[in-house]
């Protein structure tokens, strides 16, 4: 147990106080959901707030790795390119999860378990990746998750019905996922479902949060707002304006 010892300190220690064993880790969210599912919307509104430190997706390094836009090349050959984009796609993440922050708390799009527990799940089920590819993704991944900052304190699920996510994508029209079919909006709805919301596919490694992202941007905000308190750990703050 820390000791508060004077007030200057006091942050510093909101970060140790919630580093769950690893050196001065901020309390770290996932925001987990499908295509779709409005994580964006989310991140938004947790930006407004000068404790949060927001990590949004790093899709912009996926679209220029050397001038290679790896997410074009995924959705257009998956075949041939899956195992390429998600072997980016995991150090971009380990990227997001080791970067040093001020504030007590860090949001994140998505995370490293996404990454091998959804993602790679469903290239693996669909053929996508053989099974030495997965079995090289897994050697990473378990070693990088023992790393210290790679891990997290709570997801949150933003869980919607695949009817809904797959209408927002067609509505915003991302120009990669012109090719994206409802059957894999659904079958990677299942996966989440298995993982954070009945427990039954692969590791829950913390707490998890749901809320109903189906709800309508006008009103998801209020959703949001009945859990802010505990995505933004409350203790921790406290702590931090003492
Ligand atoms: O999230 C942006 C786009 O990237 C969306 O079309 C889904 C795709 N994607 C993917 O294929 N594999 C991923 C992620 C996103 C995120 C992780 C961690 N792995």
């Amino acid at each position: 147990m820390i000791k508060v010892k004077n007030i200057k300190n006091i942050s510093k220690m909101a970060h140790a106080v919630f580093s769950g064993g690893d050196t001065l880790r901020p309390f770290t969210v996932a925001v987990e959901g499908n295509v779709g599912s409005g994580k964006t919307t989310f991140l938004e509104h947790f930006n407004k707030n000068d404790n949060v430190a927001v990590f949004a997706e790093p899709i912009d390094m996926w679209r220029n790795c050397d001038g290679y836009n790896l997410l074009e090349l995924m959705y257009n050959d998956p075949k041939k390119w899956s195992f390429t984009f998600q072997s980016y796609v995991q150090l971009t993440m380990l990227r997001q999860h080791q970067k040093k922050i001020k504030e007590p708390v860090k949001l994140m799009e998505r995370s490293l378990y996404s990454a091998r527990y959804c993602f790679v799940e469903k290239m693996s089920r669909d053929n996508l990746m053989p099974g030495a590819s997965v079995a090289v993704i897994d050697e990473w991944f378990k070693y990088i998750t023992t790393l210290d900052h790679t891990k997290v304190d709570l997801f949150v699920y933003l869980r919607t019905s695949p009817e809904v996510a797959y209408e927002r994508i067609l509505k915003r029209n991302r120009s990669e996922e012109k090719t994206v079919a409802y059957q894999y909006i659904k079958s990677l709805h299942d996966i989440h479902e298995d993982w954070l919301y009945h427990k039954t596919l692969h590791k829950c490694t913390a707490p998890v949060i749901v809320l109903n992202a189906d709800l309508d941007r006008s009103v998801i905000e209020e959703e949001y707002e009945k859990f802010e308190p505990h995505i933004l750990n409350k203790t921790a703050l406290e702590l931090k304006m003492a």
